[in-house]
């Protein structure tokens, strides 16, 4: 990492606001021709898989794409990115999860049925007794198409819902919980989200398809949620990459790193110390 990247660390307001209301959106984080080289790989990526039959009414999941091109595998500590993630986590950190999602016009009518409403992480909003429940990760949504209006297969989200866990009131068929709102934002942005927040995908009832990538930030003692292939990436990567590829020497370097298990650490204590004393 160049230093040059602190320029783009968390600001108090930044971190006030994640804080409070579960997510911070951040606008103009990739340049439209950021956004071009990355729409044209997702493009091939989603037309490879029409052609294997993927049916084109559907929304496009498509798990561990890091190795698929460089440039996503350059997102995973990219500089206007990766300070904020570790100013809101610390160092101890590795990309956990990650999802390339299209989603087509469904070229249905308008309706109101209840969206998919999830905290992330399954079984980690049972199995921990504490309430609310600790965060742990948080996910950074790099948009790459235009949803600044609603009904574009916008990310739902119910704003300060982070703190109140499993206390909020999913309908049960019909309409969306109380105080859920459409994430309305241009190409090139990218919206942070704690894993706690109440979160929905929501249908595509216009006529613009929508391309997202998601990164999903967590601590590395935290398993990975897909069947991620990076460890092809480890020897080609910077350190710092490499950590966040999940490289660690042994089963207990999650635990209990060393300095060869967490670069971020070192760099951190080298350039932003008052951040790497945790
Ligand atoms: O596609 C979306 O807008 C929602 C994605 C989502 O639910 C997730 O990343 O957990």
């Amino acid at each position: 990492m160049d230093k040059s990247c602190l320029q783009y660390s968390l600001t108090e307001e930044e971190r006030r606001t994640f804080d409070e209301t579960g997510y911070l959106i951040l606008e103009n984080i990739l340049s439209e021709e950021h956004v071009a080289a990355l729409t044209k790989e997702v493009d091939s990526i989603y037309e490879a898989k029409l052609r294997e039959g993927h049916d084109p009414k559907k929304a496009m999941f498509h798990p561990n794409f890091i190795p698929d091109h460089h440039l996503f595998a350059d997102l995973v500590d990219y500089e206007k990115v990766l300070p904020k993630v570790w100013g809101i986590l610390g160092w101890n950190i590795y990309l956990y999860h990650c999802h390339m999602i299209v989603t087509p016009p469904n070229g249905l009518e308008k309706n109101n049925k209840t969206f998919g409403w999830h905290q992330d992480s399954g079984r980690m909003n049972r199995e921990m007794e504490s309430h609310p429940r600790p965060r742990v990760s948080l996910k950074v949504a790099y948009f790459l198409s235009d949803i600044s209006e609603a009904g574009r297969g916008n990310f739902y989200i119910v704003p300060n819902s982070h703190l109140k866990d499993d206390d909020i009131v999913v309908p049960d068929g019909e309409g969306q919980p109380e105080g859920a709102i459409p994430v309305r934002v241009k190409p090139g942005t990218a919206v942070f989200f704690d894993r706690r927040l109440w979160h929905a995908a929501s249908p595509n009832w216009s006529d613009i398809t929508r391309k997202v990538l998601f990164y999903g930030y967590g601590y590395r003692w935290v398993r990975t949620k897909d069947d991620m292939t990076v460890s092809g990436l480890w020897e080609s990567s910077s350190p710092i990459r490499r950590q966040l590829l999940g490289a660690g020497k042994n089963a207990d370097s999650y635990y209990t790193p060393t300095d060869a298990d967490v670069p971020l650490r070192t760099w951190l204590q080298e350039h932003a110390p008052e951040l790497a004393r945790w």
